[in-house]
């Protein structure tokens, strides 16, 4: 087993990554790993990684290794085993003298930089890589980066557990249980609103959650739209997005990646669709997903959908279909 983990994170200076970053280095995600960090910025705002790596150091981590920050995501991809795409440009952001207003505009635009982070990592990350892509639309840049590296031994992810951790700390509420007894909180489809929160596959203490809840006006008119606009909702509230609990769902997405999955549970996390669940193809896609024993993230092939569950994966694939339309020329 190896004793020493490389972790590259773009988006550094970001509000997420602030919280993210600490936890890398904290004992926990990594257990006794020592983790050597990558820190990755664009060269307008690089300096100010000086400051966090300041703070790194005299946060006294025991299991924190060698720590770089620089604008050259080529060099801090070499031989890295783990990488945490946060970084990308928001909507509403002026971008060479335009304001990105359009969802077509962002992903092209974010895009373009996956197409190159994407041939970094294929080319000089380690053979069997992670990747988890955080940076929005998360879906989709996955799928360019993932075409870029053009290296099928590396796992291309984009993040879906801040999703289901919202998804249980809804159910958890409205069954007046603990968000630990609830597993197999499966979110299907994209990143985005049309998302599908698998209410009916989880596992309460034993008892799946369609004999759990009977209340479809609940699930209809709370549970799914809550879950869906809960990113929205801490906007309003905030002022800003989702940064602790999107980081802390960063964090438990490498914990189930390195760690085997307990029996009867799963993680969510979208990865390429191989054909299970008559998924349409050549899309990132939220599935439950493992981790075998000997350290391999697979797919769960054995999941029931109902009906209900298969219209609405449709409308969130749908829309995978269509996003992928509009960055064709990305994945050429
Ligand atoms: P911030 O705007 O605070 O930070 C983003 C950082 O990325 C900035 O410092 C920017 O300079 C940097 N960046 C931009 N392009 C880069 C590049 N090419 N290489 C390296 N760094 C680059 O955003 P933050 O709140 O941290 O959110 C980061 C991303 O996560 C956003 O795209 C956001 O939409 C997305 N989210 C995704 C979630 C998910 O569940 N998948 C949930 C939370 C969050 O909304």
């Amino acid at each position: 087993m190896k004793d020493r983990v490389k972790v590259v994170v773009t988006g550094a200076a970001g509000q997420i990554s602030y919280s993210l970053i600490p936890r890398l280095v904290d004992g926990h995600t990594f257990g006794n790993k020592i983790v050597d960090l990558e820190l990755v910025e664009i060269p307008q705002v690089v300096d100010k990684l000086e400051g966090l790596v300041m703070e790194l150091e005299d946060s006294n981590f025991p299991k924190m290794g060698n720590v770089n920050y620089s604008a050259n995501f080529e060099e801090a991809a070499q031989d890295a085993d783990w990488f945490l795409l946060v970084g990308s440009i928001p909507r509403g952001i002026v971008y060479k003298g335009k304001k990105i207003e359009e969802r077509a505009d962002l992903l092209q635009i974010n895009g373009g930089i996956f197409v190159g982070q994407g041939q970094a990592i294929g080319k000089f990350g380690k053979s069997d890589a992670k990747v988890l892509v955080v940076g929005n639309p998360a879906n989709t840049n996955a799928l360019i980066g993932r075409h870029a590296a053009n290296n099928d031994s590396q796992l291309w992810m984009a993040m879906t557990m801040l999703d289901s951790s919202r998804a249980r700390s809804v159910l958890s509420k409205k069954l007046n249980i603990r968000i630990g007894d609830i597993s197999k909180m499966i979110i299907w489809g994209n990143h985005s609103p049309t998302m599908y929160p698998d209410f009916e596959n989880v596992i309460s203490n034993g008892t799946p959650g369609k004999d759990l809840i009977n209340d479809m006006n609940w699930i209809n008119n709370e549970f799914l739209p809550i879950v869906q606009q809960r990113g929205k909702a801490v906007i309003d509230s905030r002022g800003a997005s989702s940064a602790t609990s999107a980081a802390k769902a960063a964090l438990d997405t490498v914990v189930a990646c390195e760690n085997p999955t307990q029996s009867g549970d799963c993680f969510s996390a979208a990865v390429m669709t191989d054909g299970s669940y008559d998924l349409p193809d050549g899309i990132i896609c939220g599935m439950p997903l493992i981790t075998t024993p000997d350290g391999k993230v697979e797919i769960v092939r054995d999941i029931t959908l109902s009906d209900f569950a298969k219209e609405k994966i449709k409308i969130s694939t749908d829309e995978l279909i269509e996003e992928r339309a509009a960055v064709e020329d990305l994945l050429k």
